[in-house]
């Protein structure tokens, strides 16, 4: 992503009439630590429990796709693959025939996660692909090999109801027949749960949007004082939905010097960083079966907090 995505994006998400920065430039270098701070809050549950999923329900889960050896199992957005890793160990250990692919337009997260997985699986078949989610699934599914796809980690949650249709119904037509897709979904559950998991009492989850605009004074010479704003963030239990927001705190007039203009604030004006949409099981299926899939298997951890989905083409 060049630099100067970064600088068009956030010049017309701040000159919106309702001000917005896109979740996905939460993950720079500091916003990646702070995430991963994050996993290791109590209050936020769907790591642990996306853990126990692959950690005790691999077995059934490959058993469900009943593919002939070798297959694929191609990562859209790896992450750190900690909670990968747990599912891959069973098919190592078991000596399955299968190559692992991780996928993500960052060479030097794909080579950093690679290393990683060698440390840990050093008889691992890993062969990363750095490039386009859809051209990706496209040139894997030209070839006869059966790929399971996997989407983890709730990311589909970030998605509107639009883009969650681009990028499933994407998924959809680049792969080929047979082929699976394993996504995380967070469910909805008692909204003070949800509400914690989002707002936590140490500020870690405000920390992680205030970089925004530290990101933004950084990279594009902004010169937003941090002072002057708050982080809001609600759960809506009648729609599923967590919106989270940056507030200004007084009337102000912020300077981004390598999109040369200036932007005002009212006080108490909002800016919309992100949405993190929790599930039914219900929305899930309907989500599936919208975009041509068909469901498997709901596999969900033991306390019914969430789901990896398992849907064939
Ligand atoms: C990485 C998108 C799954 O929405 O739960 C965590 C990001 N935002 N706390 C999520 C996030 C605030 C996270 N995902």
């Amino acid at each position: 992503m060049s630099d100067n995505t970064f600088a068009e994006d956030i010049h017309t998400g701040l000159s919106a009439p309702f001000k917005h920065i896109s979740s996905k430039y939460f993950y720079d270098d500091i916003g990646s630590v702070i995430f991963q701070d994050i996993m290791k809050m109590p209050e936020y549950y769907p790591t642990a429990c996306e853990f126990e999923i692959l950690s005790l329900q691999g077995e059934r889960i490959i058993d469900k796709l009943n593919f002939a050896e070798p297959f694929n199992i191609v990562e859209l957005g790896a992450g750190d693959g900690i909670k990968t890793r747990q599912l891959l160990k069973q098919l190592v250990e078991k000596g399955i025939d299968f190559s692992y692919v991780p996928v993500d337009i960052s060479r030097k997260a794909i080579d950093e996660l690679k290393t990683n997985m060698l440390a840990h699986l050093p008889a691992l078949n890993i062969k990363p692909l750095t490039g386009n989610y859809f051209s990706m699934i496209g040139e894997l599914s030209s070839s006869s090999t059966p790929n399971l796809f996997l989407f983890l980690g709730g990311n589909i949650g970030n998605y509107e109801p639009k883009e969650v249709h681009d990028l499933l119904s994407g998924f959809y037509r680049n792969m080929k027949t047979n082929d699976k897709l394993l996504t995380g979904f967070d469910l909805q559950k008692n909204p003070s749960t949800i509400r914690l998991a989002y707002d936590d009492p140490q500020g870690i989850t405000r920390d992680f949007n205030l970089n925004l605009l530290n990101r933004i004074n950084r990279e594009l010479g902004g010169n937003f004082n941090l002072n002057q704003f708050e982080f809001y963030s609600f759960y809506n239990p009648i729609n599923g939905e967590v919106r989270s927001y940056l507030v200004s705190l007084a009337a102000q007039r912020v300077h981004i010097s390598q999109t040369g203009k200036n932007y005002e604030f009212k006080q108490n004006e909002l800016i919309w960083t992100e949405l993190s949409k929790k599930y039914t099981l219900k929305e899930i299926e309907r989500t599936a079966v919208d975009n041509g899939f068909e469901v498997m298997e709901h596999f969900l951890d033991c306390k019914h907090y969430f789901t990896d989905s398992l849907w064939v083409k």
